[in-house]
């Protein structure tokens, strides 16, 4: 490496590994790892998959590649004769927000896990030049900006290949880059991220405003543009198709050029549908089959076979439905091919739920895929439940065979080894390497369970990354916080469902006791980390609450030594690397049945947290795999959630009558106290909101939850039994390697050759 590096820093800039500054040794760095992947061995079987997803949420590549291809001691080490850090090179890498959260994050650990098993596979999707957004707080408030990431040297190459994609009034050429996957100590694989070579950065106004009717202008430039007028649906029709005709063209290319029969498609392709975004591959592919003389029942009949869809949200808000009108104005030639496919299942079946096509002329996208594709999963046990007990419920009793989970899981390369160096020297201290590649050898910890010694280093690893953080926040944010105080943490998207506000709604009751005179036994530091949708308006009026309360808290004397709350931002996943590992207390308070997985829930058990959370998503295995003795699990079950739905039977309004702790808290949101500081239109919505609707239950939990938060903090205390919670946690959190996700995938649903 250390040759390598010297012959580019001259080449490049004409200077050497001693004088170069830390920018130029990170483009030196990029090249040399770009060029080592070259080298990396791929699988060039018979039967390929392709991962088609509107996110890819992969985080700075840097240290994940090195770490990958098993180099990372080594260049730190010559980093370090030069005098250079690893880590304040990192911090010359931007990072791409190519994803808004869970889902986006998920398709970044399975594109590892697919590279580490060898499996032939690539991601297929956009190459978004501004990202989702940079969020930037200013009077509470959560205002949003660009958030450009493409620099000239980047890890995107340009591959020269480039497709057709006709739309009603006009056609756009894609240029096609890629990003190179690396495998741990294995195979290597490709994120192809199609573009237009037209899109114009400077279209970008005020924030992320731009003219949403320059299709050509505009196509690539931000995930999720704002889709509150047709406008904006039609533009992210615009990008689905495109997205789905360039996955589609290439895919057809590559057999091509294989010399594949396409009539037999589906024995060398498996496609792969992330939740609805790339739906339109299913008519995409039938046409493109068509129009290469294949027939029209046949192409079909390929297609079912070839195409997999994954479900990533009960909420029917998410599942997708355009008006048909709409998807005539972008590319009406897909048109009759979605009313054939609904005149077929409507000649089959009399259930309107099942139907493609519904009376008001909305395509469910969701629908089509399951009727034309070969396997639908969820992506926890109690979600797949769920999805086939109620919500898709017609349809598994037509399609029983079609439904099977995949619990998701995490890659443990970014998740542990390169976010936590320390945990990972404590742990291979203990049980050697193997879990690296058999993340269930994690288990073999469980012999030290009741060791002093190997105890007390898990608990001075923790303090060490709680340092860590707190230095990090003073510099990069301004922010101060007790790292001898508990870390409480609530970060990921902001969603009414994941019940940010009845944290909230605890710190107000927590900052009542101080204020009360009742001082918690140690500080307490409550990080949140949350982007909110732009135009979700009571996602942002609870951001508005967590930075009132921030605001209010510091600056009361009273309070500030014993609470702290700490809303950190622009969530990423660089800060997710910071934040996790420094985390005690991992909250997972999503109203059960709501959540399909959470993946945060499982980084922080495997970090050493100890969860505070529902019986919801992936939360019920992590409570099944570590025991009663080290989770706390709060409020009402799913099935008595989906009761009071069925039955319409919650009522927000009588708790806040009958019970005067929980009016209390709630009227705190109006109080003076929280009026001088914050927006009153804001806070009274969200107060007006809570008492009157509160769709997701947040008053039927609050008390549980605060109690049982009393309970955690109390044993808290007693940090020899807390550090073998946090023992077992990491013991069992081999299950959730997305290793063993993707092999099941692999197992039940691609069949990789
Ligand atoms: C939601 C939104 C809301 C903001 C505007 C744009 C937008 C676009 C798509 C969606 C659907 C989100 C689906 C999703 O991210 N699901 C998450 O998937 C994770 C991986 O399976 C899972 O762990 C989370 O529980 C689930 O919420």
């Amino acid at each position: 490496m250390e040759n390598r590096l010297e012959e580019i820093l001259q080449e490049m800039f004409q200077t050497t590994l001693n004088a170069a500054s830390n920018e130029q040794v990170y483009y030196a760095l990029l090249k040399a790892t770009k060029e080592r992947i070259q080298a990396a061995p791929r699988n060039e079987g018979q039967r390929k998959l392709y991962y088609i997803s509107a996110e890819f949420l992969i985080g700075k590549l840097l240290s994940n590649n090195l770490i990958n291809l098993g180099i990372y001691d080594e260049t730190e080490e010559v980093l370090k004769k030069y005098g250079k850090s690893m880590a304040e090179i990192e911090e010359v890498e931007p990072e791409p927000s190519l994803g808004n959260g869970g889902l986006g994050r998920l398709a970044a650990c399975f594109l590892d896990s697919i590279a580490t098993l060898g499996l032939n596979g690539d991601g297929i999707g956009l190459n978004y030049h501004m990202g989702l957004f940079k969020q930037v707080f200013q009077n509470h408030k959560q205002n949003e900006e660009k958030n450009p990431w493409i620099e000239k040297d980047s890890w995107l190459t340009d591959t020269g290949i480039s497709f057709e994609v006709p739309f009603r009034d006009f056609s756009l050429r894609s240029h096609l880059y890629d990003i190179d996957v690396t495998g741990y100590e294995g195979g290597a694989g490709k994120l192809h991220l199609f573009d237009v070579e037209t899109v114009d950065d400077s279209l970008v106004r005020e924030g992320i405003t731009f003219n949403k009717e320059d299709i050509s202008r505009n196509l690539t430039l931000f995930l999720y543009p704002d889709d509150s007028d047709k406008a904006g649906n039609l533009l992210r029709i615009y990008q689905q198709y495109f997205m789905v005709s360039n996955a589609a063209q290439f895919i057809i290319k590559e057999c091509e050029e294989k010399g594949y029969d396409l009539r037999k498609l589906h024995e060398h392709v498996a496609i792969q549908i992330n939740d609805t975004h790339p739906s339109m591959v299913i008519p995409e592919m039938i046409r493109l089959l068509v129009q290469k003389r294949i027939d029209f029942n046949e192409a079909i009949e390929i297609v079912q076979k070839t195409c997999a869809y994954t479900n990533h949200t009960i909420l029917a808000e998410a599942l997708e439905k355009w008006p048909i009108t709409y998807l005539e104005q972008v590319a009406p030639q897909i048109v009759p091919i979605i009313r054939d496919l609904d005149a077929r299942i409507k000649g089959r079946f009399r259930d309107p739920k099942v139907h493609i096509i519904d009376e008001q002329n909305r395509v469910h996208m969701a629908n089509m895929d399951i009727h034309f594709g070969y396997s639908v999963n969820g992506v926890a046990y109690l979600h797949t439940e769920i999805l086939k007990n109620e919500e898709l419920k017609p349809f598994y009793d037509i399609y029983p065979d079609k439904f099977n989970n995949k619990t998701n899981g995490i890659t443990f390369r970014r998740w542990l080894l390169h976010c936590n160096h320390e945990l990972t020297a404590w742990i291979e201290g203990l049980v050697g390497t193997g879990y690296r590649k058999d993340a269930d050898e994690l288990g073999r910890l469980m012999e030290f369970a009741d060791h002093a010694e190997a105890l007390d280093g898990l608990l001075k690893v923790k303090q060490a990354k709680k340092d860590e953080l707190a230095a990090y926040l003073k510099e990069t944010q301004g922010i101060t916080i007790d790292p001898n105080s508990v870390f409480d943490i609530q970060v990921k998207r902001l969603h009414e469902y994941k019940r940010q506000q009845m944290n909230a709604l605890y710190v107000i009751y927590q900052y009542l006791q101080i204020k009360d005179g009742k001082k918690p036994r140690r500080p307490i530091t409550v990080i949140f980390g949350a982007k909110a949708a732009p135009a979700y308006t009571i996602a942002k009026d609870i951001i508005h609450l967590i930075l009132c309360l921030q605001e209010l808290t510091v600056n009361d004397p009273d309070v500030a030594p014993y609470l702290k709350v700490v809303m950190v931002e622009n969530y990423n996943v660089t800060l997710a690397e910071k934040v996790i590992p420094a985390c005690d207390i991992s909250e997972q308070i999503s109203l059960a049945s709501k959540e399909a997985s959470g993946t945060g829930n499982m980084k922080f058990m495997l970090n050493g947290a100890v969860t505070l959370g529902t019986e919801d998503g992936a939360n019920v295995e992590i409570h099944q795999l570590v025991g009663d003795e080290n989770i706390y699990v709060f409020g009402k079950s799913s099935e008595e959630v989906i009761g009071y739905y069925r039955e319409s039977s919650y009522s927000a309004v009588d708790f806040y009558i009958e019970d005067e702790e929980i009016r209390r808290l709630v009227d705190f949101i109006i109080s003076p106290e929280l009026l001088r500081i914050g927006d009153k239109y804001l806070l009274l919505d969200l107060h007006a909101e809570l008492i009157r609707k509160d769709w997701f239950m947040t008053l039927l939990d609050v008390k549980e939850y605060i109690k049982k938060k009393e309970e955690v903090l109390a044993d808290y205390e007693d940090r020899t039994a807390w550090a073998k919670k946090m023992l077992v946690n990491i013991a069992k959190a081999g299950f959730f390697s997305s290793d063993r996700t993707i092999a099941e995938y692999n197992r039940d649903i691609w069949k990789l050759k």
